[in-house]
Protein backbone atom coordinates (compact mmCIF):
# COMPACT_ATOMS: atom_id res chain seq x y z
CA UNK A 1 0.00 0.00 0.00
CA UNK A 2 1.72 3.26 -0.93
CA UNK A 3 1.94 5.90 2.03
CA UNK A 4 -0.67 8.01 0.61
CA UNK A 5 -2.89 5.42 0.73
CA UNK A 6 -1.79 4.70 4.47
CA UNK A 7 -1.95 8.33 5.29
CA UNK A 8 -5.80 8.32 4.23
CA UNK A 9 -6.71 5.06 5.66
CA UNK A 10 -5.24 6.51 8.73
CA UNK A 11 -7.21 9.79 8.60
CA UNK A 12 -10.37 8.08 7.97
CA UNK A 13 -10.00 5.50 10.91
CA UNK A 14 -9.07 8.63 13.24
CA UNK A 15 -12.05 10.33 12.17
CA UNK A 16 -14.63 7.48 12.14
CA UNK A 17 -13.29 6.67 16.01
CA UNK A 18 -13.64 10.47 17.02
CA UNK A 19 -17.32 9.98 15.18
CA UNK A 20 -17.78 6.88 16.91
CA UNK A 21 -17.07 8.16 20.69
CA UNK A 22 -18.55 11.60 20.36
CA UNK A 23 -21.71 9.44 19.05
CA UNK A 24 -21.29 6.85 21.61
CA UNK A 25 -21.19 9.17 24.36
CA UNK A 26 -23.84 10.91 23.38
CA UNK A 27 -25.96 8.19 23.13
CA UNK A 28 -25.08 6.78 25.84
CA UNK A 29 -25.99 10.35 27.90
CA UNK A 30 -29.86 9.43 26.69
CA UNK A 31 -31.49 9.02 29.84
CA UNK A 32 -33.08 5.51 31.43
CA UNK A 33 -37.13 5.52 31.19
CA UNK A 34 -37.99 5.58 34.62
CA UNK A 35 -38.07 2.10 36.37
CA UNK A 36 -41.59 2.38 37.62
CA UNK A 37 -44.60 1.87 34.38
CA UNK A 38 -46.17 4.99 33.82
CA UNK A 39 -48.80 5.78 31.36
CA UNK A 40 -52.62 4.76 31.04
CA UNK A 41 -54.06 1.25 30.61
CA UNK A 42 -54.20 0.22 27.30
CA UNK A 43 -57.49 1.59 25.17
CA UNK A 44 -59.82 0.23 24.30
CA UNK A 45 -59.89 -2.67 26.34
CA UNK A 46 -59.48 -5.71 24.55
CA UNK A 47 -62.91 -7.69 25.35
CA UNK A 48 -65.33 -4.45 25.08
CA UNK A 49 -68.05 -3.92 22.47
CA UNK A 50 -66.18 -2.45 19.50
CA UNK A 51 -67.98 -0.11 16.58
CA UNK A 52 -70.75 -2.66 16.53
CA UNK A 53 -69.27 -5.95 17.62
CA UNK A 54 -70.70 -6.58 21.02
CA UNK A 55 -68.31 -7.63 24.29
CA UNK A 56 -66.64 -10.75 24.00
CA UNK A 57 -67.15 -13.23 25.79
CA UNK A 58 -65.20 -16.47 24.51
CA UNK A 59 -62.69 -17.69 22.11
CA UNK A 60 -65.24 -18.10 19.75
CA UNK A 61 -66.41 -14.62 19.49
CA UNK A 62 -62.34 -13.57 19.55
CA UNK A 63 -61.38 -15.62 16.80
CA UNK A 64 -65.02 -15.44 14.23
CA UNK A 65 -66.76 -12.08 15.24
CA UNK A 66 -63.91 -9.79 16.69
CA UNK A 67 -60.29 -10.63 15.43
CA UNK A 68 -61.26 -10.13 11.70
CA UNK A 69 -63.00 -6.80 12.21
CA UNK A 70 -59.57 -6.11 13.79
CA UNK A 71 -57.40 -7.47 10.95
CA UNK A 72 -59.53 -5.05 8.97
CA UNK A 73 -58.91 -1.89 10.73
CA UNK A 74 -55.38 -2.84 10.78
CA UNK A 75 -55.38 -2.57 7.27
CA UNK A 76 -57.06 0.41 6.45
CA UNK A 77 -56.22 2.67 8.95
CA UNK A 78 -52.17 1.79 9.25
CA UNK A 79 -50.37 -0.91 7.38
CA UNK A 80 -52.46 -1.11 4.12
CA UNK A 81 -54.06 -3.85 2.68
CA UNK A 82 -52.13 -7.41 3.08
CA UNK A 83 -50.63 -8.73 -0.13
CA UNK A 84 -52.39 -11.89 -2.10
CA UNK A 85 -50.85 -15.37 -0.92
CA UNK A 86 -50.79 -16.73 -4.53
CA UNK A 87 -47.28 -18.87 -4.08
CA UNK A 88 -43.84 -18.97 -4.79
CA UNK A 89 -41.34 -21.40 -7.07
CA UNK A 90 -37.58 -22.49 -6.15
CA UNK A 91 -35.08 -21.18 -8.38
CA UNK A 92 -32.15 -22.76 -7.14
CA UNK A 93 -30.39 -23.80 -4.26
CA UNK A 94 -26.92 -23.82 -3.36
CA UNK A 95 -25.15 -25.42 -0.55
CA UNK A 96 -22.69 -22.88 0.74
CA UNK A 97 -21.02 -24.94 3.56
CA UNK A 98 -21.14 -28.72 4.07
CA UNK A 99 -21.15 -29.87 7.90
CA UNK A 100 -17.84 -31.29 7.48
CA UNK A 101 -14.71 -30.09 9.47
CA UNK A 102 -15.25 -28.26 11.65
CA UNK A 103 -18.41 -26.42 10.34
CA UNK A 104 -21.33 -25.95 12.32
CA UNK A 105 -23.69 -27.30 9.95
CA UNK A 106 -25.18 -26.57 6.59
CA UNK A 107 -25.54 -23.50 5.12
CA UNK A 108 -27.56 -22.83 2.08
CA UNK A 109 -29.18 -20.28 -0.07
CA UNK A 110 -32.16 -21.25 -1.39
CA UNK A 111 -33.71 -18.21 -3.76
CA UNK A 112 -37.25 -18.27 -4.31
CA UNK A 113 -39.48 -16.16 -6.65
CA UNK A 114 -42.31 -14.95 -4.95
CA UNK A 115 -45.59 -15.17 -7.36
CA UNK A 116 -47.57 -11.92 -7.36
CA UNK A 117 -51.24 -10.62 -8.89
CA UNK A 118 -49.60 -8.92 -11.09
CA UNK A 119 -45.80 -7.76 -12.15
CA UNK A 120 -43.64 -5.12 -10.77
CA UNK A 121 -40.77 -3.42 -10.96
CA UNK A 122 -38.23 -6.26 -9.99
CA UNK A 123 -35.87 -7.79 -12.24
CA UNK A 124 -38.24 -10.47 -14.24
CA UNK A 125 -41.33 -9.05 -13.16
CA UNK A 126 -41.50 -10.41 -9.49
CA UNK A 127 -39.50 -10.23 -6.12
CA UNK A 128 -36.34 -13.42 -5.99
CA UNK A 129 -36.09 -13.55 -2.18
CA UNK A 130 -32.27 -15.16 -1.27
CA UNK A 131 -33.04 -17.17 1.94
CA UNK A 132 -30.34 -18.36 4.02
CA UNK A 133 -30.56 -21.70 5.95
CA UNK A 134 -28.64 -22.86 8.24
CA UNK A 135 -29.27 -26.56 9.93
CA UNK A 136 -27.68 -27.49 12.92
CA UNK A 137 -25.64 -30.99 12.80
CA UNK A 138 -27.77 -34.11 14.00
CA UNK A 139 -31.00 -35.36 13.54
CA UNK A 140 -33.79 -32.82 12.95
CA UNK A 141 -36.21 -32.23 12.62
CA UNK A 142 -35.48 -28.78 13.61
CA UNK A 143 -36.73 -26.04 15.61
CA UNK A 144 -36.10 -22.87 13.01
CA UNK A 145 -35.89 -18.99 14.27
CA UNK A 146 -37.10 -17.23 11.40
CA UNK A 147 -36.82 -13.56 10.00
CA UNK A 148 -35.75 -10.51 8.04
CA UNK A 149 -32.52 -8.47 8.73
CA UNK A 150 -31.84 -5.29 7.97
CA UNK A 151 -28.82 -5.20 5.72
CA UNK A 152 -27.95 -7.52 2.61
CA UNK A 153 -27.68 -11.11 3.35
CA UNK A 154 -23.50 -10.37 2.73
CA UNK A 155 -23.53 -9.16 6.33
CA UNK A 156 -25.31 -12.15 7.51
CA UNK A 157 -22.40 -14.27 8.50
CA UNK A 158 -19.18 -12.04 7.87
CA UNK A 159 -16.83 -15.21 7.46
CA UNK A 160 -18.70 -17.23 5.34
CA UNK A 161 -17.64 -17.48 1.15
CA UNK A 162 -19.74 -17.36 -1.33
CA UNK A 163 -22.96 -14.96 0.40
CA UNK A 164 -24.11 -12.34 -1.51
CA UNK A 165 -25.49 -8.51 -1.29
CA UNK A 166 -28.93 -7.82 -2.45
CA UNK A 167 -29.12 -5.66 -5.84
CA UNK A 168 -32.01 -3.88 -4.70
CA UNK A 169 -31.97 -0.37 -2.86
CA UNK A 170 -30.32 -0.13 0.49
CA UNK A 171 -30.69 1.82 2.99
CA UNK A 172 -27.86 4.38 3.40
CA UNK A 173 -26.28 2.62 6.83
CA UNK A 174 -25.99 -0.44 5.07
CA UNK A 175 -23.63 1.15 2.53
CA UNK A 176 -20.59 -0.26 3.80
CA UNK A 177 -17.44 1.95 4.80
CA UNK A 178 -18.43 4.24 7.52
CA UNK A 179 -21.65 3.99 8.03
CA UNK A 180 -21.55 0.19 7.69
CA UNK A 181 -19.09 -0.18 10.65
CA UNK A 182 -21.15 2.32 12.60
CA UNK A 183 -24.32 0.33 12.09
CA UNK A 184 -22.32 -2.35 14.21
CA UNK A 185 -20.80 -0.51 16.62
CA UNK A 186 -23.81 1.73 17.70
CA UNK A 187 -26.42 -1.28 17.49
CA UNK A 188 -24.78 -4.09 18.38
CA UNK A 189 -22.25 -6.89 17.38
CA UNK A 190 -25.80 -8.70 16.00
CA UNK A 191 -27.30 -5.97 14.61
CA UNK A 192 -27.05 -7.55 11.46
CA UNK A 193 -25.62 -11.08 12.16
CA UNK A 194 -27.37 -13.73 14.27
CA UNK A 195 -24.89 -15.43 16.72
CA UNK A 196 -25.49 -18.76 14.33
CA UNK A 197 -22.67 -20.89 15.91
CA UNK A 198 -24.79 -20.52 19.73
CA UNK A 199 -27.78 -21.03 17.59
CA UNK A 200 -26.30 -24.67 16.12
CA UNK A 201 -24.76 -25.81 19.10
CA UNK A 202 -28.35 -25.71 20.74
CA UNK A 203 -30.47 -27.36 18.00
CA UNK A 204 -31.74 -24.55 16.00
CA UNK A 205 -31.88 -24.03 12.68
CA UNK A 206 -31.81 -20.07 11.65
CA UNK A 207 -33.66 -19.01 8.17
CA UNK A 208 -32.88 -15.40 7.53
CA UNK A 209 -33.37 -13.39 4.32
CA UNK A 210 -33.36 -9.61 3.54
CA UNK A 211 -36.85 -7.58 3.55
CA UNK A 212 -35.40 -5.78 0.69
CA UNK A 213 -35.48 -7.52 -1.68
CA UNK A 214 -39.37 -7.44 -1.87
CA UNK A 215 -39.64 -3.94 -1.11
CA UNK A 216 -36.40 -1.47 -0.95
CA UNK A 217 -36.36 0.39 2.27
CA UNK A 218 -35.98 3.41 0.86
CA UNK A 219 -39.12 6.05 0.50
CA UNK A 220 -40.13 6.76 -2.50
CA UNK A 221 -37.57 4.10 -4.46
CA UNK A 222 -40.18 1.67 -2.83
CA UNK A 223 -43.59 3.31 -3.96
CA UNK A 224 -43.60 1.18 -7.41
CA UNK A 225 -43.11 -2.07 -5.75
CA UNK A 226 -45.36 -1.48 -3.27
CA UNK A 227 -47.75 -0.66 -5.78
CA UNK A 228 -47.49 -3.95 -7.31
CA UNK A 229 -47.98 -5.41 -4.13
CA UNK A 230 -51.18 -3.98 -3.29
CA UNK A 231 -54.64 -5.73 -4.38
CA UNK A 232 -56.20 -4.39 -7.45
CA UNK A 233 -59.18 -2.51 -6.43
CA UNK A 234 -57.67 -1.40 -3.58
CA UNK A 235 -58.44 1.80 -2.07
CA UNK A 236 -55.40 4.21 -2.79
CA UNK A 237 -55.14 5.52 0.79
CA UNK A 238 -55.12 1.97 1.71
CA UNK A 239 -52.15 0.38 -0.76
CA UNK A 240 -49.99 -2.40 0.97
CA UNK A 241 -47.39 -0.80 3.16
CA UNK A 242 -43.68 -2.02 3.37
CA UNK A 243 -44.39 -3.32 7.17
CA UNK A 244 -47.00 -5.40 5.59
CA UNK A 245 -44.79 -6.41 2.19
CA UNK A 246 -42.64 -8.02 4.86
CA UNK A 247 -45.02 -9.13 7.11
CA UNK A 248 -46.29 -10.88 3.82
CA UNK A 249 -43.02 -12.34 3.33
CA UNK A 250 -42.25 -13.32 6.48
CA UNK A 251 -45.70 -15.57 5.89
CA UNK A 252 -43.95 -16.43 1.95
CA UNK A 253 -40.92 -18.15 3.59
CA UNK A 254 -43.29 -20.11 6.26
CA UNK A 255 -44.13 -21.48 3.45
CA UNK A 256 -41.12 -22.82 2.25
CA UNK A 257 -39.91 -23.56 5.74
CA UNK A 258 -42.53 -25.97 6.43
CA UNK A 259 -42.51 -28.36 3.79
CA UNK A 260 -38.62 -28.82 4.81
CA UNK A 261 -37.91 -32.36 6.23
CA UNK A 262 -34.95 -31.31 8.39
CA UNK A 263 -37.36 -28.58 9.53
CA UNK A 264 -40.24 -29.01 12.36
CA UNK A 265 -43.10 -27.05 10.75
CA UNK A 266 -44.73 -26.76 14.25
CA UNK A 267 -41.67 -24.87 15.68
CA UNK A 268 -41.14 -22.34 13.28
CA UNK A 269 -40.53 -18.98 15.81
CA UNK A 270 -40.75 -15.48 13.63
CA UNK A 271 -38.21 -12.72 15.40
CA UNK A 272 -37.44 -9.29 14.19
CA UNK A 273 -35.69 -6.35 15.36
CA UNK A 274 -37.19 -2.76 15.16
CA UNK A 275 -39.01 -2.24 11.75
CA UNK A 276 -39.01 -5.85 11.24
CA UNK A 277 -40.22 -6.61 14.70
CA UNK A 278 -43.10 -4.18 13.59
CA UNK A 279 -43.32 -7.17 10.50
CA UNK A 280 -42.83 -9.77 12.83
CA UNK A 281 -45.79 -8.96 14.91
CA UNK A 282 -47.93 -8.25 12.03
CA UNK A 283 -47.14 -11.38 9.74
CA UNK A 284 -47.90 -13.46 12.88
CA UNK A 285 -51.45 -11.56 13.45
CA UNK A 286 -52.73 -13.01 9.98
CA UNK A 287 -50.74 -16.17 9.86
CA UNK A 288 -51.32 -18.57 12.44
CA UNK A 289 -48.21 -21.04 11.66
CA UNK A 290 -45.45 -18.93 13.31
CA UNK A 291 -45.26 -21.41 16.93
CA UNK A 292 -43.94 -18.16 18.49
CA UNK A 293 -42.78 -14.59 18.13
CA UNK A 294 -40.29 -12.68 19.48
CA UNK A 295 -40.27 -8.38 18.66
CA UNK A 296 -37.32 -6.62 19.47
CA UNK A 297 -37.83 -2.67 20.22
CA UNK A 298 -40.42 -2.54 17.87
CA UNK A 299 -41.93 0.54 19.18
CA UNK A 300 -44.48 2.56 17.11
CA UNK A 301 -46.71 0.57 15.36
CA UNK A 302 -44.94 -2.65 16.85
CA UNK A 303 -45.64 -3.56 20.39
CA UNK A 304 -45.93 0.10 21.97
CA UNK A 305 -49.04 1.78 22.36
CA UNK A 306 -49.50 4.34 19.63
CA UNK A 307 -52.45 6.23 21.09
CA UNK A 308 -50.74 8.10 23.68
CA UNK A 309 -48.23 9.31 21.22
CA UNK A 310 -45.31 8.43 23.43
CA UNK A 311 -41.66 7.31 21.93
CA UNK A 312 -41.82 7.86 18.34
CA UNK A 313 -44.87 10.05 17.34
CA UNK A 314 -47.31 9.08 14.34
CA UNK A 315 -46.34 12.30 12.78
CA UNK A 316 -42.67 11.67 12.80
CA UNK A 317 -42.68 8.22 12.01
CA UNK A 318 -45.32 8.34 8.79
CA UNK A 319 -42.66 12.15 7.68
CA UNK A 320 -39.55 9.53 7.95
CA UNK A 321 -41.10 6.42 6.51
CA UNK A 322 -44.42 7.26 4.73
CA UNK A 323 -43.12 4.05 2.72
CA UNK A 324 -43.95 1.75 5.59
CA UNK A 325 -47.79 2.54 5.61
CA UNK A 326 -50.77 3.23 4.21
CA UNK A 327 -50.83 6.61 3.21
CA UNK A 328 -53.97 6.31 5.61
CA UNK A 329 -52.05 6.32 8.63
CA UNK A 330 -50.62 9.79 8.25
CA UNK A 331 -54.32 11.31 9.07
CA UNK A 332 -53.53 10.57 12.31
CA UNK A 333 -50.03 12.51 12.47
CA UNK A 334 -50.54 14.81 15.83
CA UNK A 335 -54.11 13.17 16.50
CA UNK A 336 -53.29 9.24 17.15
CA UNK A 337 -55.68 9.02 19.62
CA UNK A 338 -58.45 9.60 16.85
CA UNK A 339 -57.20 6.01 15.42
CA UNK A 340 -60.01 3.36 17.12
CA UNK A 341 -57.32 0.64 17.43
CA UNK A 342 -54.05 0.22 19.07
CA UNK A 343 -51.36 -2.67 19.26
CA UNK A 344 -52.64 -4.79 22.38
CA UNK A 345 -55.09 -5.79 20.02
CA UNK A 346 -52.34 -6.80 17.32
CA UNK A 347 -50.18 -8.46 19.88
CA UNK A 348 -53.40 -10.13 21.35
CA UNK A 349 -54.00 -11.25 17.07
CA UNK A 350 -51.45 -13.76 18.38
CA UNK A 351 -53.24 -15.08 21.05
CA UNK A 352 -52.74 -18.10 22.78
CA UNK A 353 -49.36 -18.26 20.62
CA UNK A 354 -46.02 -17.39 23.06
CA UNK A 355 -44.96 -13.46 22.49
CA UNK A 356 -41.24 -11.98 23.65
CA UNK A 357 -41.17 -8.46 23.77
CA UNK A 358 -37.70 -7.03 24.33
CA UNK A 359 -36.75 -3.22 25.31
CA UNK A 360 -33.54 -1.24 26.18
CA UNK A 361 -33.37 0.62 29.27
CA UNK A 362 -32.89 3.94 26.98
CA UNK A 363 -34.32 3.60 24.30
CA UNK A 364 -37.18 6.32 25.00
CA UNK A 365 -38.11 6.34 21.07
CA UNK A 366 -38.78 2.43 21.24
CA UNK A 367 -41.38 3.08 24.07
CA UNK A 368 -40.67 0.22 26.64
CA UNK A 369 -43.36 1.56 28.87
CA UNK A 370 -46.16 1.12 25.93
CA UNK A 371 -45.25 -2.19 25.45
CA UNK A 372 -45.34 -3.16 28.66
CA UNK A 373 -48.94 -1.86 29.09
CA UNK A 374 -49.55 -3.17 25.85
CA UNK A 375 -48.91 -7.08 26.71
CA UNK A 376 -51.16 -5.84 29.85
CA UNK A 377 -53.75 -4.69 27.29
CA UNK A 378 -54.02 -8.30 25.27
CA UNK A 379 -53.59 -10.63 28.49
CA UNK A 380 -57.38 -10.78 28.29
CA UNK A 381 -57.63 -12.42 25.65
CA UNK A 382 -54.77 -14.80 26.48
CA UNK A 383 -56.72 -15.74 29.34
CA UNK A 384 -59.83 -16.67 27.24
CA UNK A 385 -57.19 -19.09 26.09
CA UNK A 386 -56.25 -20.48 29.24
CA UNK A 387 -53.02 -18.61 29.29
CA UNK A 388 -51.20 -17.98 32.79
CA UNK A 389 -51.90 -14.01 33.80
CA UNK A 390 -49.30 -11.60 32.41
CA UNK A 391 -48.31 -11.09 36.03
CA UNK A 392 -44.77 -8.96 35.52
CA UNK A 393 -45.05 -5.90 37.69
CA UNK A 394 -41.74 -4.76 37.37
CA UNK A 395 -39.81 -3.51 33.98
CA UNK A 396 -36.95 -4.80 34.95
CA UNK A 397 -38.09 -8.34 36.79
CA UNK A 398 -38.83 -10.41 34.15
CA UNK A 399 -41.90 -13.10 34.55
CA UNK A 400 -40.18 -16.37 33.25
CA UNK A 401 -43.12 -18.47 33.50
CA UNK A 402 -45.18 -16.48 31.14
CA UNK A 403 -46.44 -16.91 27.60
CA UNK A 404 -46.57 -13.26 26.96
CA UNK A 405 -43.09 -12.14 28.24
CA UNK A 406 -41.41 -9.05 28.32
CA UNK A 407 -37.47 -7.74 29.19
CA UNK A 408 -36.05 -4.92 29.56
CA UNK A 409 -31.95 -4.63 29.31
CA UNK A 410 -29.46 -1.80 29.73
CA UNK A 411 -28.57 0.11 26.57
CA UNK A 412 -30.31 1.58 23.55
CA UNK A 413 -31.64 0.67 20.09
CA UNK A 414 -29.93 -2.66 18.89
CA UNK A 415 -29.38 -6.29 19.09
CA UNK A 416 -26.72 -7.68 21.54
CA UNK A 417 -25.96 -11.00 22.83
CA UNK A 418 -28.03 -10.72 25.79
CA UNK A 419 -30.98 -10.25 23.49
CA UNK A 420 -30.28 -13.51 21.98
CA UNK A 421 -29.70 -14.49 25.50
CA UNK A 422 -33.40 -13.65 26.44
CA UNK A 423 -34.69 -14.98 23.74
CA UNK A 424 -33.06 -18.48 23.55
CA UNK A 425 -33.91 -19.42 27.10
CA UNK A 426 -37.62 -17.89 25.69
CA UNK A 427 -37.89 -20.80 22.72
CA UNK A 428 -36.60 -23.13 24.95
CA UNK A 429 -38.98 -23.08 27.48
CA UNK A 430 -41.64 -22.20 25.25
CA UNK A 431 -41.13 -23.96 21.52
CA UNK A 432 -39.66 -27.20 23.25
CA UNK A 433 -38.11 -29.88 21.79
CA UNK A 434 -41.00 -32.88 21.38
CA UNK A 435 -39.24 -34.95 24.17
CA UNK A 436 -39.15 -31.89 26.52
CA UNK A 437 -42.54 -31.43 25.66
CA UNK A 438 -44.69 -32.47 28.54
CA UNK A 439 -43.97 -30.13 31.22
CA UNK A 440 -43.97 -27.09 29.21
CA UNK A 441 -46.17 -27.73 26.48
CA UNK A 442 -47.63 -24.81 24.55
CA UNK A 443 -50.93 -23.59 24.81
CA UNK A 444 -53.06 -24.73 21.41
CA UNK A 445 -56.32 -23.02 20.33
C1 LIG B 1 -36.12 4.12 13.50
C2 LIG B 1 -37.61 4.24 13.49
C3 LIG B 1 -38.23 3.19 14.35
C4 LIG B 1 -37.56 1.85 14.19
C5 LIG B 1 -36.10 1.91 13.82
C6 LIG B 1 -35.45 0.67 13.24
O1 LIG B 1 -35.47 5.11 12.82
O2 LIG B 1 -37.90 5.51 13.96
O3 LIG B 1 -39.62 3.14 14.12
O4 LIG B 1 -38.26 1.04 13.35
O5 LIG B 1 -35.83 2.89 12.92
O6 LIG B 1 -36.02 -0.04 12.44
O7 LIG B 1 -34.28 0.46 13.56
Amino acid sequence: MGLRRKFVLGAVLIVTGLALSAGGCALQRLPNVPKEITGPAASPPILAAFQSDPKIQTQEDWQNRRAPLLKARFQSEIYGAMPAAVGYEIVSREVLQRPEKGAIGTIERISIALKTTQPGPWTGGRPIVDLILMTPKGKGPFPVIAGGTFCGNNVLLPKQPGMRTTTMALPQECGGGVPGFLVTAIFGLHANAPPWETLAEKGYALASWHPGDVVPDVPVVAEPYLEALTPVGTPPDQRTGAIAAWAWTNSRMVDVLSPDPRLDPNRIVIWGHSRHGKAALLSAAFDPRPAAIWALQSGTAGAALGRDDVGEPVSDITTSFPHWFAPAYRAYAGKPADLDVDQHQLIALLAPRPVLIGTGRRDQWGDPHGSFRALQGADPVYQLYGAPAFSQIKLRQPDSQGVLAFYMRPGLHGIHTEDWEEALSFFDRTVPTPASNAPNSRLKP
